[in-house]
């Protein structure tokens, strides 16, 4: 089934026009190196123009009862269900991950439409006694307002649904930057909330560059929050900036993930693992696993089994069914891909296979890089310490469950972390003192589900989550609700008998 998107230039969603605009730039397929759509680069008078809009929506919007508004969701999440596999051909045209996975991805998000449209019966609050006689208490949740969200290329569309629909049921209005590779999703996005009935103006696409149009919305006074996905640079320069202008941030900044593997371990379910999390979608995933710490019984083992495995791996176009790794999203992510081999080699890991990009036949016409495995790494290289986004593990030895824990726990980042072991004692302690936003016990370190919360200590947030229940802090207020029913002044803490 081949499948077209019926347009050669986007046009922005503002205020459910279709508006376009003059700059534009080439989408390109990395699997092919073709072009696929051109791309709007917007600039700060389109976002000014949709957030004056989307202020005039929220208003509105913030008064439908919440069950109402999950009833678009719904629609949404049923269309998109229709559509899954329109939609996930298209998502590997632009991203380059294999359709498989595409579809898995898809499925991420039809899971956050039916998840999210439950929350327009739940939105809980708290109801709470009162000190005082004859008097009520209770906590709500209130939309912000007009909330920024600013997504990756690397999960265009599951990604784009844990930010955009709890802001969404939630009351608000959302001003949307998808990645300017990947801006397909958006646009099939958009379309079926148009088709589903959300309100316009509600959801408004502005396409186009970080500096551009992400600066434009981080510095808008009107828009209360950023909920934003990408490097641990930008997050940072986005965090500041906020801070200055008290404007409510959530940032969620990659991993250096690691697969602890035990000498207890099943080694052959860990060697499944570890190439599922490191070498799916070509290991540009935040949660992608990056370091094998293994004990040192056992690694010799592990390194057969996972060389024997890594035999297997199809590289190539992602459309073909047959293929099991797809490309790297464009030239620069070969690039620093490439240079952390040097840059492995320089520091003494040894590299036992890969380390070089792909350039015969077909893969000459894409961005292909070899799975690549480093071994006899040290914690502290810069292998093992910073976020490579490619299909690069190394490994690390070690002599003990205590010194695995200090391995893992000793980066900058902390979103997720596995071990493989049947000690059910270790796996208690692992549980507790892996230091990241999530844990895998026995599996890899990739696939979390959406109604439990994703994000990262340390480097990789700022303490927010998205998915799960926990993304409705990032897009609502508290609001404490005291209603005194005696007819008299009642003074807290003061008239309590
Ligand atoms: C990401 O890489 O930013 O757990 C998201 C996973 C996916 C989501 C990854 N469900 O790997």
């Amino acid at each position: 089934m081949a499948v077209t998107l019926g347009t050669d230039k986007l046009k922005n969603f503002i205020n459910g026009e279709w508006v376009d605009v003059e700059n534009s730039t080439a989408v390109m397929n990395p699997a092919t190196g073709e072009e696929i759509v051109q791309v709007p680069l917007s600039g700060a008078a389109d976002v000014n123009d949709a957030v004056e809009k989307a202020k005039k929506a929220q208003k509105e919007w913030a008064l439908v009862p919440a069950p109402q508004r999950a009833e678009i969701l719904l629609e949404v999440g049923n269309i998109m269900k229709e559509r899954k596999e329109r939609l996930s051909r298209l998502l590997t045209m632009e991203n380059g991950k294999v359709l498989e996975e595409a579809r898995g991805e898809v499925q991420e998000g039809i899971d956050m439409a039916f998840y999210m449209s439950g929350e327009g019966r739940r939105l809980f609050g708290h109801t709470t006694p009162a000190e005082l006689k004859d008097k009520f208490a209770m906590s709500q949740r209130a939309p912000v307002g007009v909330v920024g969200i600013i997504t990756p290329w690397n999960f265009p569309i599951a990604i784009a649904t844990w930010k955009s629909f709890p802001a969404i049921v939630a009351g608000n209005a959302v001003i949307w930057k998808p990645a300017t590779e990947t801006p397909m999703m958006a646009y099939e996005l958009a379309k079926i909330f148009e088709e589903a009935g959300l309100p316009k103006g509600v959801l408004n696409v502005v396409f186009g560059s970080g500096s551009q149009v992400g600066d434009a919305m981080v510095h808008h006074d009107d828009i209360r929050v950023i909920s934003f996905t990408g490097s641990n640079d930008t997050g940072r320069n986005i965090a500041a900036e906020c801070g200055r202008q008290l404007k409510k941030v959530s940032l969620e900044m990659g991993g250096k993930n690691a697969v602890i593997v035990m000498d207890d371990a099943d080694l052959d379910l860990a060697v499944e693992g570890i190439i599922w999390s490191a070498f799916g979608t070509s290991g540009q995933r935040c949660t992608a696993c990056s370091r094998v710490i293994v004990h040192e019984d056992v690694k010799e083992q592990l390194e057969g089994k996972i060389l024997e495995k890594m035999k297997d791996l199809a590289i190539g176009d992602g459309l073909d069914e047959s293929n099991t790794v797809g490309p790297i999203i464009n030239e620069a992510g070969m690039e620093k891909i490439k240079s952390y081999i040097e840059i492995g080699k320089n520091e003494g890991a040894k590299l036992l296979a890969g380390g070089n990009a792909l350039t015969d036949g077909e893969h000459g016409k894409g961005n292909y890089f070899a799975p690549t495995l480093f071994t006899d790494a040290t914690a502290n290289m810069r292998i093992a310490q910073e976020e490579i986004f490619g299909p690069v593990i190394s490994l690390i030895p070690v002599k003990s469950f205590e010194e695995a824990i200090e391995v893992n726990n000793g980066v900058i980042y902390g979103l997720s972390s596995s071990i493989f072991t049947k000690d059910v004692n270790r796996v208690f302690k692992a549980q507790r003192d892996l230091d990241t936003g999530i844990v895998y016990v026995n599996a890899g370190t990739t696939g979390a589900e959406i109604h439990l919360p994703f994000g990262g200590t340390k480097g990789t947030g700022n303490g927010h989550r998205d998915s799960g229940v926990q993304a409705l802090d990032v897009f609502t207020e508290w609001k404490a609700v005291y209603v005194d029913y005696s007819g008299k002044l009642q003074r807290a803490q003061i008239d309590v008998e």
